[in-house]
């Protein structure tokens, strides 16, 4: 079922061709959700003859973009595609098909779809058609503009970022809970892409109450993203309605373990939808039931914007893909609040430990990107 990979048969061009789709693909970074950002290139005789890419769900596939933008000249033509084309009846009609019709000679595809609906279907059609067909050209640079997806459609769980900010010393607030503008402007602006890629935004109680932040992406260079969902951890339902989250356009969600239905009332009132789901020891919401919760919405990245005990939990859970540490080149001393709340931790043994995978300055600030150790 699943075609070769042939790196032998890859030229100079085809790489060019495939980098070009590449970038195509990202101009969906904040739009497709919970669709898969992909991009199309259509090349005859060394010329792009069409190309595509995927704007929102419910629209034209990158594919069909790039075939109606090609019209006549699609014939004879090699289609670079960073995902499998699908095979399947979706929102829209398969990929595969289109191409056939079309007479696309060959078909260069980065990486295979995870969807369990195509999984190399799509190829396999194409290859069955008559289409020359290969598969893995920047495989690794196709997956990372879809981590979530990828992750989703693999194991129904989102991919997990969760963004902390300190100080030199490792503090996130005063000890009164101050906490505002620890880093700077270009760090702020770096949060806001990572928001606007978001599927949901999530925060607990804690944050709510102390902060009452927005938790919209307001970014200056993408006029037309969809807001994400925002998403409260509350176990006993104790967000006031008048909180600024729950008067941002877009969707609204609480996670909680708090069954009374009085209590719910005031809150779907003001749009707010809520999710029950089991506590852990503590009687908070479990963090890998909220994750699981989250997957089941077809959320694809989410974003933790949390405090102390949140993040704690969700450490001590491993539930979280990627860590974004903004280091600010302040101090906070010794009085003030650390990032994570760990109280069972009292042997060195015990320590989490992270992997850095990514370490730059932002700014005045710096930024570390941590994984959980292998
Ligand atoms: C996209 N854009 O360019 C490609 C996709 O519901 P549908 O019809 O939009 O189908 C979505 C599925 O189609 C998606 O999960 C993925 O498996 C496949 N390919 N999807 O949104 C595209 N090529
Ligand atoms: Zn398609």
């Amino acid at each position: 079922m699943t075609p070769s990979t042939d790196t032998a048969s890859w030229n100079a061009d085809d790489f060019r061709f495939m980098a070009r789709a590449l970038r195509l693909a990202e101009k969906g970074l904040y739009t497709t959700d919970p669709n898969p950002r992909v991009g199309c290139v259509l090349v005859h005789g060394n010329q792009v003859v069409g190309e595509g890419w995927h704007q929102r769900a419910g629209g034209p596939h990158a594919e069909i973009v790039a075939l109606r933008n090609a019209g006549e000249r699609a014939k004879g033509a090699t289609a670079y595609v960073t995902l499998e084309p699908c095979s399947h009846h979706g929102r829209t009609p398969p990929c595969a098909g289109r191409l056939i019709e079309a007479g696309v000679a060959r078909v260069v595809a980065a990486m295979q779809d995870p969807n369990p609906r195509v999984a190399g279907k799509g190829l396999e059609r194409l290859r069955q058609a008559g289409i020359e067909v290969s598969r893995g050209l920047l495989e690794k640079e196709a997956e990372r503009l879809n981590p979530g997806f990828i992750k989703r459609m693999r194991s129904g769980l989102p991919f997990v970022r969760s963004k902390l900010a300190m100080s030199l010393d490792g503090r996130t607030a005063l000890a009164s809970g101050e906490s505002k503008w620890i880093t700077g402007e270009a760090a702020r602006c770096d949060v806001h892409r990572l928001r606007a890629r978001s599927s949901a935004i999530v925060t607990g109680i804690g944050t709510v109450r102390a902060d009452d932040p927005f938790l919209t992406a307001r970014l200056a260079e993408a006029t037309d993203l969809e807001q994400p969902a925002r998403v409260i951890v509350d176990s006993r339902l104790q967000a006031p309605a008048c909180a600024r989250v729950f008067r941002q356009p877009g969707r609204v969600l609480v996670i909680t373990t708090e069954a009374d239905a009085g209590a719910r009332q005031s809150l779907t009132d003001a749009g707010v939808e809520i999710l029950e789901v089991e506590a852990d020891a503590t009687g908070r919401p479990a963090v890998s039931a909220v994750v699981r919760a989250l997957g089941r919405l077809e959320f694809n990245e989410v974003l933790f914007e949390a405090g102390a005990t949140l993040n704690g939990a969700l450490l001590a859970a491993g539930v979280v893909d990627e860590w974004h540490v903004y280091i600010a080149p302040c101090i906070l001393g010794d009085q003030a609040r650390g990032l994570f709340h760990l109280p069972g931790l009292t042997e060195m043994a015990d320590r989490p430990e992270l992997a850095i995978s990514d370490v730059r300055r932002v700014g005045k600030d710096m930024r570390l990107i941590l994984r959980p150790s292998a």
